[in-house]
């Protein structure tokens, strides 16, 4: 394996994207094990002003380490406001990979080696509880339920060979990431993942489904509600109609 390789596998070039809200249990935490496993890996937490102090704990740690960067943003505008935010942050900073993992440890720091050893195959990498060895851990058995009908509805809808639509840990070649357009996403909350996801599929985009377990959250409140769920089902239509409007 040549020393290049190596850098790339401990992160060099990479920056792992973290959204957080409410997430003061889990920040410092999370940065810290993302560095136990990939060490020159930066880090961009993208915190809406939590009512309780994870922007303030972030900047601390990011005051003692080169490698962690903060954005605070004005209140909570949901998930994909703060990825698309995320995304061209990391794009004007010249990162040539990018990895989007939640803050509650659902997503292993763990596994930050093997999806970046697999974007040197591939231009994107889908964390996949939906493909062999893959699954979920600690879940109620209706939440699981919930989970899977919903992932089959959007695959069905969008016709789409992605198992996984509703993954948020996911990893981007810059080169995919660029061929985005962030301002034709319009959608917030976990329906964010799966139009992303639709989008890249709709350009021809290489995408791999790598297995994960995901596990519920320990720490912290959930931010899961039926609504959400909902908003998210209906939202898939509207997916299927932008498509239409993505090049190949
Ligand atoms: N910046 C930002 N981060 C958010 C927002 N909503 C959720 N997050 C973060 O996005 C990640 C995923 O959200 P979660 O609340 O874990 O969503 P979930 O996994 O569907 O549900 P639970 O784990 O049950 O709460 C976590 O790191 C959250 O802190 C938001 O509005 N803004
Ligand atoms: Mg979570």
């Amino acid at each position: 394996m040549s020393v290049d390789r190596q850098a790339v596998l401990r992160g060099a070039g990479a920056v792992i994207l973290v959204p957080t809200y409410n997430e003061a249990g889990n920040v410092e935490r999370m940065i810290t094990a993302i560095h136990q496993n990939v060490p020159e890996a930066h880090v961009l937490i993208i915190d809406d002003n939590s009512p309780d102090g994870t922007g303030r704990i972030a900047d601390k740690v990011a005051a003692q380490d080169s490698r962690v960067h903060v954005a605070h943003r004005p209140g909570k505008q949901g998930l994909g406001v703060a990825y698309r935010y995320g995304f061209r942050w990391a794009l004007d900073h010249g990162y040539e990979r990018m990895v989007q993992m939640d803050c509650d440890f659902s997503h292993s720091p763990a596994d930050l080696p093997r999806m970046i050893e697999l974007l040197e195959s591939h231009s994107v990498v889908v964390g996949s509880r939906r493909v062999e060895g893959g699954g979920t851990e600690n879940w109620p058995w209706y939440r699981s339920a919930i989970s899977s009908a919903g992932s089959l509805y959007a695959r069905t809808v969008l016709h789409s060979k992605v198992r996984d639509l509703t993954s948020g840990f996911k990893g981007y070649r810059a080169s995919a990431l660029e061929r985005l357009d962030l301002d034709n996403l319009r959608v917030d909350g976990f329906g964010f993942q799966i139009e992303v996801t639709t989008h890249l599929l709709a350009m021809g985009v290489d995408i791999h489904e790598m297995p994960i377990r995901f596990v519920d959250r320990e720490v912290g409140v959930s931010k899961m509600s039926s609504k959400i769920f909902v908003e998210a089902m209906l939202k898939v239509w509207s997916i299927r109609s932008s498509v239409a409007s993505v090049r190949r």
